[in-house]
């Protein structure tokens, strides 16, 4: 299993680099992650998570190891055509036991590429939208806890802080 990079390590703060090479190697980072993202219990898992600054990420809405639903996998995403709002209550792999209420485009287009280098596209709303978000946010170095408000980010940090000194 991988281990995920946890808030403030500042190697989630990077941007990441675009994939080139889809070989065996990738394969492999990209059965890795869905793996740790599954036993983590996790919806959405980027490579700069795991300390891989690579622009991919895995999303399976279902949920864990005993709910899968469909695995994506998204190599070097771009998103565009942003449509409506959604408010969601995210949370996040690199900031456990934290959620807070983020505001988010209710459809987005992404042009992307699968596994083998195949340029794909889909047009994604509601969760699928959100998470593709955040986790397109993490190959920018961007954290869900950056997006909200100076008061709620300075009570998210408070919250942490007791969490390691309890
Ligand atoms: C990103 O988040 C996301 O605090 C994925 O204790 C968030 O998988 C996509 C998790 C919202 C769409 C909507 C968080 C697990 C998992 C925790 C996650 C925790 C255990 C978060
Ligand atoms: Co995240």
């Amino acid at each position: 299993m991988l281990e995920i990079l946890k808030y403030p390590d500042p190697r989630l703060k990077n941007r990441a680099e675009p994939v080139q090479v889809f070989d065996l190697e990738l394969h492999q980072l990209l059965d890795e992650m869905a793996e740790t993202m599954y036993a983590a219990d996790g919806i959405g898992l980027a490579a700069p998570q795991v300390g891989r600054s690579y622009r991919l990420f895995v999303i399976d809405l279902g949920q864990g190891e005993h709910k899968k639903g469909k695995l994506y996998e998204f190599i070097n995403p771009e998103l565009s055509d942003g449509e409506g709002t959604i408010a969601f209550e995210e949370g996040c792999l690199s900031v456990p036991g934290f959620t807070e209420e983020v505001n988010r485009k209710e459809k987005i287009r992404v042009t992307y590429q699968d596994r083998n280098g195949k340029k794909m596209e889909l047009m994604a709303e509601g969760l699928l939208a959100v998470a593709i978000q955040h986790e397109n946010d993490h190959l920018d170095g961007i954290l869900f806890v950056d997006k909200l408000s100076p008061l709620k980010r300075r009570l998210m940090k408070k919250k942490l802080q007791k969490a390691v000194t309890l």
